[in-house]
């Protein structure tokens, strides 16, 4: 009988180790994802002029990306930061047309295994109607 109450016992705290083990590593991965909106490199949740600004500068080095979040946001087409997701948000801005879903809200997973939607078109492709 005292065997049966050590065995559960021990099963008890198996069982206390996993669940606090597994609620760890959910914890971890969703502290880990980051919500933004497509498009607005600055983070301040607006897409507009500056934001074409702000990847300007990037990409002439003139400003820092510490913790590489303007290159999240500001890949629009998600295929890396380019000249072309500036004039992706200019488009945007102008009415004509949004094919990559700038200001839509996404989900950034650091590792790549979330949701990161991508709304790619392809390599610098441009959207068929400006061609
Ligand atoms: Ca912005
Ligand atoms: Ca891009």
């Amino acid at each position: 009988m005292k065997r049966i109450g050590i065995s559960v016992a021990l099963a008890a705290i198996l069982t206390a180790v996993i669940i606090w083990t597994v609620g760890f590593s959910v914890i971890s991965v969703s502290a880990e994802s980051v919500k933004y909106l497509n498009g607005d490199a600055n983070g301040d949740e607006d897409v507009n002029i500056v934001d074409v600004t702000v990847i300007q500068r990037l990409l002439v080095e003139s400003i820092p990306d510490n913790d590489e979040m303007i290159r999240v946001r500001g890949d629009v087409d998600k295929n890396g930061l380019e000249i072309i997701d500036a004039t992706h948000i200019q488009r945007y801005l102008a009415s004509y047309g949004n094919p990559y879903q700038i200001g839509k809200t996404l989900i950034y997973t650091p590792s790549g295994s979330g949701d990161n939607t991508e709304p790619t078109r392809g390599d610098n492709e441009l959207p068929e109607d400006i061609l």
